[in-house]
């Protein structure tokens, strides 16, 4: 197998990053194409369905986010081999999709529509899908998504949860994950001070 090659934005979240964090801590060296976004018109076309992510590997070519992390997590051991944990591994993963994709259709709104998008997400579905996320993880001993142990369901939530507390989301209070569902933000925690994941965002910050 060659060396992946996994195309997505330049910045470190969305919807490529829980892949690009499997890999780093799967340990398996990969090309990490990032696309700066006034490149983007140029590359459209070529791919898949007109969006990113996209991993290639070797001649062959697969998009869609979750598709991706599922195929990377079993490349690394960070998906479930039972059924029913993979499928609440898929769930966690599908629910972030569900909210991201509400999130990301306010993002080139006008200020004014902007604003009103945002307060309303910020006063339901945010603190609904954080609620009904951290009653899954609760549900599960409060460790891990599926399989009392780490897989992409974890690394997904992570990204969606840490933007959510970086306070980057202009309308939105940095302080809803803590107010809402606290039990995420210790999990959020837990994630970012993994070896492996301090060890990868080191690497960034060094333009690695
Ligand atoms: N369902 C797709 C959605 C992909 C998607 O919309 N990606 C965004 C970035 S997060 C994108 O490529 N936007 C640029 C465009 O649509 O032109 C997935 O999960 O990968």
């Amino acid at each position: 197998m060659s060396r992946p090659k996994l195309t997505y934005f330049d910045f470190d979240g969305g919807r490529g990053e829980c892949a690009r964090l499997a890999l780093a801590i799967g340990g398996v060296p990969f090309i990490d194409d990032r696309v700066p976004f006034a490149a983007w018109k140029d590359r459209k076309a070529d791919t898949p369905f007109g969006a990113l992510p996209v991993l290639q590997i070797d001649d062959r070519t697969v998009a869609q986010s979750n598709s991706i992390n599922r195929y990377v997590g079993k490349l690394v051991g960070l998906y479930p081999a039972d059924p029913w944990q993979a499928a609440l591994c898929d769930e966690a993963m599908d629910a972030v999709e569900d909210i991201g994709g509400k999130i990301l259709a306010t993002f080139d709104l006008s200020a004014a529509e902007k604003k009103a998008q945002r307060d309303a997400l910020a006063s339901g579905p945010i603190p609904f899908f954080l609620a009904r996320l951290q009653h899954r993880l609760e549900d599960q001993g409060g460790g891990y998504f599926a399989g009392d142990r780490l897989t992409v369901a974890d690394l997904k939530v992570f990204v969606w949860v840490r933007h959510l507390k970086s306070g980057a989301l202009d309308h939105v209070s940095s302080d809803v994950v803590d107010r809402v569902a606290p039990r995420l933000s210790e999990h959020c925690q837990r994630i970012r001070g993994l070896p492996a994941v301090k060890a990868h965002y080191a690497t960034r910050q060094k333009g690695g």
